[in-house]
């Protein structure tokens, strides 16, 4: 059934269940010098490219193969629209590999038609700490589908992971491929309720009219916590700390240091916001949170084209209540103009999701280790990782 999935180092359908078998590498590393030197063949209309993000223009042909040809929703209603800044910030943190930024293009025109990428990251299982990349973007043009391009890219990119002497790797996807680490459902918090039933994100409630619905969903002008603001360069060693202890809880999770830090979570307009929560009496950080800004294209709507949606990333409570300080994210994002705020069932989110009025999506998402098994699915509550 998986021709290409049942050749690779993944957990395999047939080994649900067998505690037998060990935890970590399913296989080892093989010598630097045994790593294919040349790139894997591709059909021959086609070549491979490495995607310069620096690039205003290559950043912007990677942008609109995305934005005509990425995720889409099962009735095709939406589609995932990264914006070009978010694409730098998601494809160059520390230590990234330009190598990893993989185009392909039909010789003829020099169209850029496929494309998949990887960043490094040290994600922990359990107690230990693996060099993993995380890979994101995989994505075929519209016209080139079901021709078998994406195990071709998937090996590609393994190559290139390879040559840098990493062998594991993280990743998510919509579909259920061999075999989910777990399954995480999207939960949906209308912003904008009116929009949103217009385009036909949500529907009406029974017995609901328009004006009690816009009624239900309505938010403070401001947040309610005293000492809530915005992140700054200056908190990037507090928040680390924080992060860290916060994250320690989970059986998979990101290992942040200060440099990841500053990157993935210091606030960039558009891309990352992020808040927290200083002491108004010992200006201690106790408590933050955040999200990130991704829009959908919203397919075949007179009035609307874009969906402004912010997606739930990393949040920690110590002192605030989580559900007092997600709700002042809802105030902020609201304030900021977004339509929906998402969030997956990760972490502790359970906590908050049906009190602050987030209501269970159409969407899945499965999380995947390349190379590292793990004894037993988890529960969602047990993962502490968010990818783009
Ligand atoms: S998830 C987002 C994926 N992108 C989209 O959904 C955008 C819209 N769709 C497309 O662009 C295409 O449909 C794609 C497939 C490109 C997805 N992950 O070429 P094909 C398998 C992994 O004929 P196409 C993200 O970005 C499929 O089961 N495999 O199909 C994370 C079949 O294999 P098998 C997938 O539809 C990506 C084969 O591909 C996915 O033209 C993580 C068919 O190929 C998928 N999302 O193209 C990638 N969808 O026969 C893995 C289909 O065995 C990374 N397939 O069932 C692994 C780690 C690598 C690094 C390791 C380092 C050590
Ligand atoms: O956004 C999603 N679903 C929406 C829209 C559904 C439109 C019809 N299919 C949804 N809306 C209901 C909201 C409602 C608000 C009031 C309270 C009750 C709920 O359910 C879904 C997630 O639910 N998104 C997708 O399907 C997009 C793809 C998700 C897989 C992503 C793969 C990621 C790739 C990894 O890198």
């Amino acid at each position: 059934k998986h021709k290409f999935w049942e050749t690779q180092p993944v957990g395999q359908f047939k080994e649900v269940g067998d505690s037998s078998l060990p935890e970590g590498p399913i296989e080892p590393p093989t010598p630097l010098s045994e790593v294919k030197q040349e790139p894997y063949n591709l059909p021959t209309p086609y070549e491979w490219t490495t995607c310069d993000m620096d690039s205003e223009d290559t950043c912007l042909e990677v942008y609109n193969l995305l934005k005509n040809n990425y995720v889409e929703d099962d009735e095709n209603m939406f589609r995932f629209n990264y914006s070009k800044e978010f694409l730098r910030w998601a494809l160059r943190p520390p230590g990234y590999f330009r190598s990893w930024h993989i185009g392909v293009r039909a010789k003829s025109s020099k169209k850029l038609v496929a494309f998949i990428t990887g960043v490094p990251a040290r994600i922990r299982v359990r107690d230990e700490v693996v060099r993993m990349a995380e890979i994101n973007f995989l994505c075929v043009h519209k016209k080139l589908r079901s021709k078998r391009l994406a195990p071709v890219m998937i090996k590609e990119v393994t190559r290139r992971v390879h040559l840098e002497n990493i062998w594991q790797a993280a990743y998510t996807a919509g579909v259920v491929l061999p075999t989910p680490i777990t399954t995480c459902q999207y939960w949906h918090r209308s912003l904008n309720p009116k929009k949103l039933i217009d385009v036909g994100f949500s529907r009406l409630g029974a017995r609901m009219t328009m004006s009690r619905t816009i009624k239900l969903y309505k938010l403070p002008d401001s947040p309610l916590t005293p000492g809530f603001r915005k992140m700054e360069l200056r908190d990037v060693p507090a928040v680390t700390r924080l992060l860290r202890n916060y994250l320690s809880q989970f059986v998979v999770a990101p290992d942040f240091d200060e440099d990841d830090v500053e990157h993935w979570l210091l606030p960039s307009e558009n891309v990352v916001d992020s808040y927290l929560v200083e002491s108004p009496e010992t200006h201690e950080i106790t408590d933050f949170c955040s999200f990130y800004t991704l829009p959908s294209s919203i397919l075949g709507n007179q009035t609307y084209s874009t969906l402004k949606a912010a997606y739930s990333y990393y949040n920690v409570s110590t002192k605030t209540p989580l559900l007092q300080l997600m709700n002042d994210a809802l105030i902020v994002a609201k304030q900021k103009d977004y339509d929906v705020f998402n969030a997956l069932d990760v972490m502790q989110n359970e906590s908050f999701l049906k009190e602050l009025k987030f209501g269970p999506g159409d969407g899945q998402l499965h999380y995947y280790l390349y190379n590292y098994r793990v004894r037993r699915d988890l529960k969602p509550s047990e993962l502490g990782l968010v990818l783009l």
